[in-house]
């Protein structure tokens, strides 16, 4: 039995509930760990992932951490379109999965934990209005990508939304000024037709 360890509040801890009901697995999930619930600083957590991070996903007795490389391991073990075999539309779909932490997801956190995590007199107003500039130019980047394909990586879902769209749905409910990007908001709809997409990223934000 698969084990899912993380606040369902993370945005990485979404992309693997969402694999994990998208191929039907059976699992439990601990969600108090992470955040306010605290627990992943303890020495028993820090023994399965040492980056103190959520998620960490057990797999029988297989120990992981790294939520993009789950997922992988998630859809190769079970044979999933939602990363494909044949080496370029894998790659594909690893771009966007790359592009999603090293570049999205860093623009997302100038602005959404210091817009719901903080005090409003703890909030550097002025730095989180430049990072929504950031974060718009960013998104840029897909709108064009969506204007060539109906989604990420090609005519399909598959964890290039996986792993953006959580972050999309912050974009489009946190109370910011947003510049128009019609693509993505058609996209971030399409997507959200899927139930388990909705399920899990497409949360109140806290
Ligand atoms: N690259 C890691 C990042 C994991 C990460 O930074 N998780 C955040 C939540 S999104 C975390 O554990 N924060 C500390 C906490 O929740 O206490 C992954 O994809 O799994």
């Amino acid at each position: 039995m698969l084990k899912i360890l993380g606040r369902r509040t993370s945005f990485n801890v979404m992309k693997v509930l969402w694999v994990a009901d998208e191929l039907g697995l059976p699992y439990e999930h601990d969600n108090d760990i992470g955040g306010n619930y605290g627990r992943n600083r303890e020495a028993l957590y820090l023994a399965l992932n040492p980056n103190g991070t959520v998620p960490t996903v057990i797999d029988d007795d297989f120990v992981m951490w790294e939520s993009n490389s789950i997922c992988r391991y998630l859809c190769r073990k079970h044979n999933s379109p939602l990363f494909p075999t044949e080496l370029q539309a894998a790659q594909r779909v690893d771009r966007w999965m790359d592009w999603s932490t090293g570049v999205h997801s860093p623009r997302m956190s100038a602005v959404f934990p210091p817009l719901i995590r903080l005090k409003p007199e703890q909030r550097d107003m002025k730095a989180i209005a430049a990072g929504v500039e950031a974060w718009g130019t960013t998104l840029k980047i897909i709108e064009a990508q969506l204007g060539r394909t109906p989604y990420l990586a090609g005519d399909r879902l598959t964890l290039a939304e996986v792993t953006n769209v959580a972050l999309v749905h912050r974009w489009f409910k946190l109370p910011i000024e947003r510049i128009e990007l019609p693509n993505i908001a058609a996209w971030y709809g399409r997507v959200g037709q899927n139930p388990r997409a909705r399920k899990h990223c497409y949360t109140e934000l806290s």
